[in-house]
Parts: structure tokens; C-alpha cells; sequence
């Protein structure tokens, strides 16, 4: 029963913020189509929002490649395996100047690594 007058209330108030955008296809009045139009222009914002979060999500990816020095002492192959194989070749190259090929298979390259850090 609560969740039923949530949901309600949570369409009620889309629907008036969607209301308040006012007319958007200039015929004059804000009926059913102009809340159309406003819910697809947020639609597109939101998604465009989103977007940009995965962006900024790839960039501190990339600025924290350099993970498995971030594990104290020796790593381990549970460790190692934890890490997607950019990661593991982020890591080689940033303690060891080695290049490791991404396109190996992640056992292959886990095992590389792990032989690296002994
Ligand atoms: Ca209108």
C-alpha cells in the first residue's frame, strides 16, 4: 500500500516538473504533448549526463592503472586475478617497463605478472 501511494506520488510529481517546463511545441497551451516533449528532452539531458559520468569513470580508471604496487609485498595470483587484464598490463609497465600484450588471455597474462613481481 505505501509503495502504491510512492509510486503515485513520484508520478504526480514528474508529471507536474514535466507540467512547469511549460509549452513546448508553441501551440499555446501545456497539455499531454508538451509533457511529452519535456520528458523526452530530460531523457536525452539524463542520458547525456550519464555519458559524461562514464567518461570521468574511464579517466580515473586510467589514472589509477598502476594497482597491483598498490598491493602490499609480493601479489598473489587471487590478487592478480581480481584485475582486468588493462590493469595487469598498466601495472607490468608502470613497475617493471614491461610490455604485455592485452589481446593474451588473462590466465597468461595473471601468470606473466605474477612472475614479474617475484
Ligand atoms: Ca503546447
Amino acid at each position: 500500500m505505501l509503495i502504491t501511494i510512492l509510486v503515485i506520488a513520484a508520478i504526480a510529481v514528474a508529471g507536474y516538473f514535466l507540467w512547469k517546463r511549460g509549452d513546448q511545441d508553441g501551440d499555446g497551451d501545456v497539455d499531454l504533448k508538451d509533457i511529452k516533449l519535456s520528458a523526452k528532452d530530460v531523457k536525452e539531458d539524463l542520458e547525456e549526463g550519464i555519458d559524461e559520468i562514464k567518461d570521468r569513470a574511464q579517466d580515473v580508471i586510467k589514472e589509477l592503472g598502476d594497482v597491483v604496487s598498490a598491493i602490499k609485498g609480493v601479489p598473489t595470483k587471487g590478487q592478480l586475478n581480481k584485475l582486468t587484464k588493462q590493469e595487469l598490463v598498466n601495472s607490468a609497465k608502470a613497475d617493471h617497463g614491461a610490455d604485455l600484450d592485452i589481446s593474451l588471455k588473462k590466465t597468461t597474462l595473471v601468470n606473466k605478472v605474477y612472475k614479474l613481481y617475484r
